[in-house]
């Protein structure tokens, strides 16, 4: 019997959703940092085994939002989680219920699919403080399953997936077995070059980056000379990207490159041009310009 289906990873910002996406995937396929809304859209992945397909979505992180980029953000992860097989609603121990995880679990109620609570980042909490987070939520909601992980660890990965296919219904093979995601090249590239941005800046300026590419274009020899437009907010965080002597838009630079590189698997030119476009979070136009669709 094969069995497949789609199964959405949703949790407030920072709980680990994208590196778990990229665990079960075996590759990277999410940007991941240490900065709360690091992921901005519902990216669809696909894992097929023997038995099995299971479409992943990974989802931009539930929160508060404060302009229009954020109601965007916030209504893909709310979206996600209709019409699909298996919801993993995913925290970390926090021991009380916050108002975040409430409002994610008010969601929650309102649909059918079975629910999974997975409790990420085991590894650096006491059993205790996992334990007792596992209680209180528990009194919240009925939960189908309950897996305590460590994402980037890989702990206890393989018993939560095993549990997906046990819960995703009989059904045909959506993909080919050689697709992994729905994404486009040219998407993954610009969240590459965002993912060295915010892992290269301090907490002020990350929020307000937006990366868009120009232009896309391969020699040859097949290497590809790539220019980008990396977007901040205000002229002030222009300078902050620049850096001093430029050290730190050379440094997103060159591990943009390297990354790059490795995804296209081959040689590759980068030029980024830093542009400011003042409040461009809460501007419509310039959001659907990005990719950024209501
Ligand atoms: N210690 C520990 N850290 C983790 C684990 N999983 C993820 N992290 C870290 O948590 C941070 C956030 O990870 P992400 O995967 O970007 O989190 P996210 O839920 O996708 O965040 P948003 O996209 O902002 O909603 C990163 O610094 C990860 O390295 C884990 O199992 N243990
Ligand atoms: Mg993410």
């Amino acid at each position: 019997m094969f069995k497949s289906g789609f199964v959405t990873i949703v949790g407030r910002p920072n709980v680990g959703k994208s590196t778990l996406l990229n665990l079960l995937m075996g590759e990277k396929l999410s940007i991941v940092s240490n900065k709360p809304q690091t992921t901005r859209n519902n990216i669809q992945t696909i894992l097929t085994g023997d038995n099995y397909q299971i479409v992943f979505v990974d989802t931009p992180g539930i929160h508060k939002p404060k302009h229009k980029l954020g109601e965007y953000m916030v209504d893909s992860a709310k979206n996600s989680i209709k019409d699909v097989d298996l919801v993993l609603f995913l925290t970390t121990p926090d021991v009380e219920v916050g108002r975040g995880d409430k409002f994610i679990i008010e969601q929650l109620k309102q649909q059918k699919a079975p629910i999974f609570f997975v409790l990420n980042k085991i590894d650096e909490n006491t059993q205790d403080r996992v334990a007792k987070t596992l209680e209180n939520y528990s009194k919240e909601i009925n939960f189908n399953e309950i897996i305590p992980i460590s994402a980037i660890k890989g702990k206890n990965t393989d018993k939560l997936l095993e549990l997906m296919v046990k819960y995703i219904p009989e059904g045909p093979k959506y993909y080919p077995d050689d697709m992994i995601t729905d994404v486009q090249e040219r998407f993954v590239i610009a969240e590459i070059v965002r993912e060295k941005a915010l892992r290269n800046l301090s907490q002020e300026v990350p929020h307000g980056i937006a990366v868009d590419i120009i232009q896309m274009k391969q020699d040859k020899s097949g290497k590809y000379n790539i220019e980008v437009d990396l977007i901040c907010e205000k002229d002030s965080h222009k300078g902050i990207i620049i850096g001093k002597n430029g050290q730190t838009l050379k440094k997103i630079g060159e591990t943009s490159r390297y990354e790059i590189e490795r995804f296209l698997k081959n040689k590759v030119n980068i030029k980024i041009w830093v542009k400011v476009r003042k409040e461009w979070r809460d501007n419509s136009l310039y959001l659907k310009e990005l990719g950024y669709k209501k």
